[in-house]
């Protein structure tokens, strides 16, 4: 594509699908290099400006604080009178993942103080998404409103926050507006990280509005405090569109600062002001720091991790507690991102799905995805374990020493790829002797003191801090893999509406070529076909993204169809040829070069 035409169409993107200037190398950085782009994407997230431009609305601008005050007063409401009502956290893939986590944690923390645990999460496609890619249901408007109406059955007052950081899932479009429509009981909020002229105006299966339509509805009744759209802009992804990246990270630090503040609010009597949320924001920048301070650790790690994957071994994070949760979220999110298979990099967690307290309860019983206990991982992983696989474990001071060091001495005897990243605090250190059982050991100290903040609130910026540390990880190895193209997720799964459009994108992008020729190579390659029928031509998205479901490397294989000019077994067989997906698109994107050359 020509400079004037990238710029155009980089311009037609909104920020969470735009290429970041600062990754556009990352695919030929090393580990340290690739810390330090990520170091510097991350850091966008509490820039007070973005690119310059002082009209776009970061985290620390005043309309973001307020917002954010406005919604830790309506926490407060509920939690000084639960009775019969509900703050519901709902989202799709990722931004559900961090809705359970939060959940979870805060109704843990209301129980901790005898207070009603009126939280509830909402994944779009259930308690199976928290661990599996389950995309399609993120494409239901109606699914998203009737499972919001179902868990809000006699409720007199509902505090509902929407996650969609891309303002693009229809799923939780579906909701707002269902509670645009109920004003009486609910109270919508729209968490997502572009302008709302930005938010997504494809139309939606079976349904007169899209999301766009939604967050404008939503802005209009913010001026009468009935609503509240949340969307400070965080600058581009490291890997264009990865919003499990900042997006995650942001929601995270967003949402814990609005429920924290809240519930100070409701039983220690701290009115919340714009500077104790702001003082807040800027604790997690602090952690930002802190970790990224860890940057040769850090790129051991993702060497260690990329030399895994490389060798088609493993990737296993042995977590406890939320940190368990942390492991187990990332390593899901690599399967629809990179296109990578289930067993490439896995979570376990102590005590499995009695330590997650999900809703659906123990789910191991749907497949090999679904077991998750460290006792799993020793009956069924450790037995075949090889020095190639990697093994990370995550734990902090608080989590049982003993436990860790046992499970620790038995993968040792079986391997010496034994990492972990662990926390303490200045006054309550992990021995060396527990260090001293790995051979890469990312040891952050903490300088707050147990008395300065509560068990749970240390808990949180662990675990921001190991989101930070696992999404470096596990982008840094697929990059090693080859499974990213400059900073495109070239192989992504293509399995609901959003992410056939991005490959689309995509194809666009490194093709030049018109919108309708992408498009027909993506379906090619979708239904296996050099001759699409009319049926195929003509069917909707949801057809498609159910097709592409069962389908490895669609993009890929669309790209060297279009840059080759070639046929799908052509494709395929060029794409055997070269494992490295990376390769594969440069070769055939040189041997184009030359073509046209000779030509
Ligand atoms: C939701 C989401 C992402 C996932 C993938 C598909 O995005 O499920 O978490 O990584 O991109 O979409 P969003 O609604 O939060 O933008």
């Amino acid at each position: 594509m020509d400079d004037l035409k990238q710029s155009c169409y980089e311009l037609s993107l909104p920020v969470t699908e735009k290429c970041n200037a600062i990754s556009r190398d990352i695919d030929r950085a090393n580990g340290k290099q690739m810390v330090q782009i990520l170091r510097r994407c991350d850091a966008e997230i509490f820039e007070k400006k973005i690119n310059n431009d002082s009209f776009q609305q970061t985290l620390y601008s005043s309309s973001v604080i307020q917002t954010m005050v406005d919604v830790a007063k309506r926490v407060e409401m509920i939690l000084r009178d639960p009775e019969e009502s509900l703050i519901v956290l709902s989202g799709c893939g990722t931004s559900g993942r961090i809705a359970f986590l939060l959940v979870t944690s805060f109704n843990e923390m209301l129980k901790a103080q005898n207070q009603k645990q009126i939280c509830l999460y909402i994944i779009a496609g259930g308690d199976r998404a928290l661990l599996t890619s389950q995309e399609a249901p993120e494409d239901d408007p109606a699914l998203g409103a009737l499972t919001l109406d179902k868990v809000c059955a006699g409720k007199k007052r509902v505090l509902f926050i929407g996650i969609s950081c891309g303002m693009s899932a229809p799923f939780v479009a579906g909701q707002l507006d269902f509670c645009l429509k109920h004003l009486d009981v609910f109270t919508p909020v729209l968490l997502g990280f572009n302008p709302v002229h930005m938010a997504r105006s494809e139309p939606m299966q079976n349904c007169s509005f899209h999301f766009k339509d939604v967050a404008e509805r939503m802005t209009a009744v913010q001026r009468q405090k009935k609503a509240f759209v949340l969307n400070p802009v965080l600058g581009a992804e490291a890997i264009s569109g990865s919003s499990r990246m900042k997006g995650g990270s942001a929601t995270k630090i967003i949402l814990e600062t609005i429920l924290l503040a809240g519930h100070e609010a409701a039983f220690r009597g701290k009115i919340t002001m714009p500077e104790c949320i702001t003082a807040r924001i800027t604790t997690n920048e602090m952690v930002y720091e802190t970790t990224y301070s860890h940057s040769d650790e850090l790129a051991a790690l993702i060497h260690k991790a990329g030399e895994s994957l490389q060798m088609k071994a493993h990737v296993y994070y042995i977590g406890w507690h939320t940190l368990g949760v942390i492991g187990l979220t990332d390593a899901s999110e690599c399967i629809p991102t990179y296109g990578a298979d289930f067993d490439d990099i896995r979570g376990f967690i102590n005590n499995g799905f009695s330590e997650m307290k999900n809703k659906e309860g123990d789910l191991s019983s749907l497949g090999p995805q679904f077991v998750i206990g460290h006792k799993d991982f020793v009956d069924t992983i450790l037995p075949t374990l090889s020095q190639n696989d990697m093994i990370l474990f995550l734990f902090s001071v608080n989590d049982d020493l003993h436990e860790v060091t046992a499970l620790a001495d038995q993968v040792r005897r079986r391997t010496s790829n034994l990492h972990a990243i662990a926390h303490d605090l200045e006054k309550l250190t992990v021995p060396e002797r527990v260090c001293n059982m790995f051979k890469t050991v990312l040891h952050l100290t903490w300088s707050f003191t147990s008395e300065e903040v509560n068990s749970f609130v240390m808990r949180q910026r662990w675990e921001l801090s190991t989101k930070w540390c696992l999404n470096a990880i596990s982008t840094g190895a697929h990059v090693l893999k080859g499974k990213v193209y400059m900073n495109y997720m070239i192989d992504l799964r293509v399995t609901n509406s959003k992410l056939y459009r991005r490959a689309i994108n995509i194809l666009q992008r490194f093709t030049g070529c018109a919108k309708s020729e992408c498009e027909r190579a993506l379906l090619r390659a979708i239904y296996s076909t050099d001759d699409l029928s009319e049926d195929m031509t003509s069917a909707d998205v949801w057809k498609h993204t159910d097709a592409a479901n069962r389908r490895d490397q669609v993009v890929p294989t669309a790209l060297v169809m279009i840059q080759c000019g070639c046929t799908l077994a052509e494709a395929r067989h060029h794409l055997d040829c070269h494992p490295v997906i990376r390769d594969a698109v440069s070769a055939c994107f040189s041997s184009s070069k030359n073509k046209s050359t000779v030509d």
